[in-house]
């Protein structure tokens, strides 16, 4: 294989200077640039893999069904046997999209709900007993938001055992700024001079062992959390931090794989890959 394979000489003292590549517990940070796809493809393809990926379209969110779903097929995993999983109170309302070979779409029916805290918390919970089903079946797992679209390859430079996303709104700010919970008597609590980055709720994921691991602890916390009569500030997203602070991710994705519409593109993102689409909350939301 390696023969016919054609890719640039690497270099090992010359690469990009602008951003952090590796955490302190030596996880890769993947920005654009840092690796070759046309190699990963080479080592990842021949293994015949499937990687699932869960959406939730609850409510008014089913509306940004149809460009997540078309963009993925352009960009998510090409070449990769593909199970997206949509989630959704409304099934007949998910469209129908051209798929390649290789790419299923399922469609999971889950409540209605009046508030979106509850939505959002609840994903984990839902993915978690999805994902018992598909021991044996699937190899990775991706979490992601419905109201975003892809815009750049999201492929195998991406998989590990734990993957997370570093927020684009945070990145460059002190941990104490981060939007983490904290209120000790919650369950997702970080102390003003902890955590590593603040990571994104909206795109996560790994291999299918590590993702029920985490959706199992994430959502017992939460509802451990719900017994005491509390909420932590951003849901799921903010059990995910205090997740990622105890078991740190193996490979971490730059902003590059989460940015919003609505910022502009800072010079260290020079690929927007995946990005959430400006929203007006309310017209969308069940509740302020
Ligand atoms: C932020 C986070 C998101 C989540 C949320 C807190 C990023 C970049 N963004 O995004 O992950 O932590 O805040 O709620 O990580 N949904 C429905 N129906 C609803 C409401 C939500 O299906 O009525 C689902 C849908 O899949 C959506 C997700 O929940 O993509 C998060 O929705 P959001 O609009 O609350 O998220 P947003 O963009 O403010």
């Amino acid at each position: 294989m390696w023969q016919r394979l054609k890719y640039d000489q690497p270099s090992i003292t010359k690469g990009r200077t602008d951003v952090v590549t590796v955490t302190p517990w030596l996880a890769p940070v993947i920005w654009e640039s840092t690796f070759e796809p046309v190699l990963l493809d080479a080592i990842f393809k021949p293994k015949n893999l499937t990687i699932a990926a869960s959406v939730f379209a609850v409510g008014k969110y089913v509306q940004f069904l149809k460009d997540f779903l078309e963009t993925s097929e352009k960009f998510f995993f090409i070449g990769f046997n593909v199970h997206i999983f949509v989630f959704t109170d409304r099934p007949q309302d998910v469209p129908k999209v051209q798929l390649a070979a290789g790419r299923k779409i399922s469609v999971r029916k889950v409540p209605s709900s009046k508030r979106w805290q509850e939505i959002s918390a609840r994903r984990m919970e839902m993915v978690h007993a999805l994902l018992r089903d598909l021991r044996g079946s699937t190899h990775y797992v991706f979490c992601l938001d419905v109201d975003s679209k892809f815009h750049g390859r999201w492929g195998s430079e991406s998989l590990s055992e734990t993957v997370a996303v570093v927020h684009p709104g945070y990145y460059g700010d002190g941990r104490s700024r981060f939007p983490y919970e904290r209120r000790p008597q919650s369950r997702a609590y970080m102390a003003p001079s902890d955590g590593d980055f603040y990571y994104c709720g909206g795109a996560f994921g790994g291999s299918l062992d590590q993702v029920l691991e985490l959706t199992q602890v994430c959502s017992k916390n939460y509802r451990d959390d719900e017994k005491d009569g509390v909420e932590a500030a951003w849901q799921e997203e903010s059990h995910l931090n205090r997740y990622f602070w105890e078991n740190k991710p193996s490979k971490v994705l730059s902003p590059e794989y989460l940015w919003q519409d609505f910022k502009p593109r800072n010079p260290e993102i020079h690929i927007i890959r995946f990005s959430g689409v400006n929203k007006n909350y309310a017209a969308i939301r069940p509740n302020a």
